[in-house]
């Protein structure tokens, strides 16, 4: 029914009943830029005084950001940013978030409700540019719609698989009145997964018989064991098993990569032939909270279709069966599935000599590369120098190109959790950098480092202001090489090294940092790379570590041998 609002009860505008929501829900931070159509939601932030809002560069960048603070709090991570420019630019960041299944909100401010259709500067059909690429949005049309609306954008977010939601916000709905009354929320719904799914005992019951008659299983973890929280259960059925448990690169951290059940990550971006072989040999594969997709099973031969019976855990129910036939679908959250699993299988004796032997042969190879003194630098001994100086509760975040195969290779997480990640949905160049400002803020604690290529560098350097204006400890690395590198180990391998297109210019990326005000250093003699990323890493502020290497195509072959 129709209620008439009662303008003495509504003490609230529109712009700060969308503060009141947000804050009801938790949030305690917002990334965005301003523009002329946020000028209400920027004076309802001004005048509420607890809501800290971090002003970022461009709006790629405050999607970027709330995706990284929301993947190490668990909870949505929230940007902004104003119409038309504003929300082709803040586009980016939403989808790779939502295909990544990260919660986050973007907000994006809109021409008054009353100047729709009469061709008005920044006038967008937000609702048709969002709607394929999150998994819910909304365009307000009347200020009385707001605490609804954001109650169903965070419980679309958090339940099921997790997704990023829309909303436009008119600018004359942030000046009209809001009911005070109205604005209340589930702050349960702030954080993710927000209502776990329980598995079917029936299907528990299956899959423990099939793991009953076993030779050989092995568990691969994509992101949803982290996205799920379910690191100690995932734990303790290995154990029981005696299984190895291999990850996607969003699935590093499932496990603790010292412990003697974990392989390492598979598939085409960061598998090796080494762990490819310890998949190979299953007769039963558990994919938990990981779509099998293109990259995790090199375009679905490892394993071999057929070869192995297949239990696939996935909140997400039309996960199970799309790309293997599964013997056992388990639709549930993971902590919940990984605990029933563990309950319902029985002690194994299993063996892990051959899993032992793999990761040596992987490391040994790798050790002798990381070794090298070779000018330029190879890419092999910054991942074992960063492996060696961090700490174990660093986070790491990798941009695509040079960084993300080798950290997610060779880097070991030391614990579980979230401590590496990269844009794995779509891997843009240019995340790292403004992820890992997110994490940071998230988790200030720990030491956060982003690593990126010259490529991904050109595509951020505008957010090192975020961080010098912030004066935030953090440490950049970039992987020089003046090349598209990972285009043009394409050509090398697959286009008889027909090079086209793929080299630019020599940039000195510790120059560029230092005009923002961030400590630097570049370094080309490899005895060199230890002192000064100690130094970089200790500093109290800002720095950057400009590395001159070896350009991929140079560097050891099997980096070709990974594309899919
Ligand atoms: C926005 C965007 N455009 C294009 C690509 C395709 N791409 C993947 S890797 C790569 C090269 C990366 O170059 P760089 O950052 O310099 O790292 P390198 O491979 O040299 O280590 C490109 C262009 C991409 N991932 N993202």
């Amino acid at each position: 029914m129709n209620r008439p609002v009662d303008l003495q009860a509504a003490a609230l505008t529109g712009a700060d009943a969308v503060v009141e929501m947000l804050k009801a829900h938790g949030v305690e931070v917002i990334f965005g830029l301003c523009g002329d159509t946020s000028l209400p939601l920027y004076d309802a932030l001004a005048r509420s005084g607890s809501m800290r809002h971090i002003l970022t560069r461009d709006e790629r960048h405050a999607a970027y950001m709330a995706d990284g603070y929301a993947r190490v709090t668990g909870k949505v991570g929230v940007c902004e940013g104003p119409s038309g420019g504003g929300a082709t630019y803040i586009l980016p960041g939403l989808v790779e978030a939502n295909e990544s299944s990260v919660p986050i909100l973007a907000i994006n401010t809109d021409v008054a409700v009353s100047s729709r259709n009469r061709f008005t500067l920044t006038e967008l059909d937000q609702r048709s540019l969002m709607k394929p690429l999150t998994k819910w949005n909304a365009v307000l049309d009347r200020a009385g719609d707001i605490p609804r609306t954001f109650r169903a954008a965070f419980e679309a977010m958090t339940t099921g698989r997790p997704g990023a939601a829309h909303i436009a916000l008119p600018f004359d709905v942030q000046n009209a009145p809001v009911e005070r009354g109205d604005v209340w929320a589930d702050p349960t719904l702030g954080a993710f997964p927000s209502r776990r799914v329980a598995p079917d005992p029936f299907c528990i019951e299956l899959a423990a018989k099939l793991l009953r008659g076993a030779r050989n299983p092995v568990v691969i973890c994509g992101g949803g064991v982290v996205l799920s929280g379910a690191e100690a259960e995932l734990q303790a059925l290995a154990e029981k098993l005696n299984a190895p448990v291999a990850t996607t690169v969003s699935g590093k951290g499932s496990i603790d990569e010292r412990c003697a059940h974990s392989v390492g990550v598979v598939g085409s971006n960061g598998g090796t032939p080494a762990t490819r072989a310890v998949v190979d040999q299953a007769d039963v594969v558990v994919f938990v909270g990981c779509r099998a997709g293109s990259v995790t099973t090199e375009r679905w031969r490892h394993p071999a279709p057929g070869r192995a019976r297949i239990i696939h855990i996935d909140v997400d129910p039309t996960v199970p069966g799309t790309n293997y036939k599964v013997d056992v679908p388990i639709v549930a959250d993971a902590k919940l599935a990984l605990s029933a699993l563990e309950e319902a299988v029985e002690k194994r004796e299993g063996d892990l000599s051959f899993v032992d032997a793999k990761k040596r042969e992987k490391f040994e190879a790798f050790e002798a590369l990381a070794r090298s003194d070779d000018v330029p630098i190879k890419p092999e001994r910054v991942v074992a120098t960063l492996d060696k100086i961090l700490g174990k509760d660093a986070i790491v975040v990798a941009d695509p190109g040079t960084p993300c195969p080798y950290f997610a290779a060779y880097y070991v997480v030391k614990g579980s959790g979230r401590r590496f990640f990269s844009n794995r949905a779509h891997g843009a160049l240019g995340y790292a950098l403004a992820a890992a400002l997110g994490a940071h803020l998230g988790r200030p604690a720990a030491k956060t480092v982003a690593v990126m290529g010259d490529g991904s560098f050109g595509m951020c350097v505008g957010e090192l202001e975020t961080v010098v204006r912030l004066k935030l400890p953090m440490t950049f690395v970039v992987i020089s090489n003046a090349v598209y590198g990972w285009i043009k180990a394409g050509q090398k391998s697959g286009y008889g090294e027909r090079y086209f297109s793929v080299d630019f210019g020599v940039t000195d990326h510790a120059k560029v940092a230092a005009a923002f005000g961030v400590k630097s250093w570049k370094v080309s003699d490899p005895r060199q790379l230890e002192p000064v990323l100690k130094q970089a890493i200790a500093h109290g502020g800002p720095t950057l570590v400009d590395i001159v290497c070896q350009p991929l195509q140079e560097a050891r072959a099997p980096v070709s041998e990974w594309i899919a």
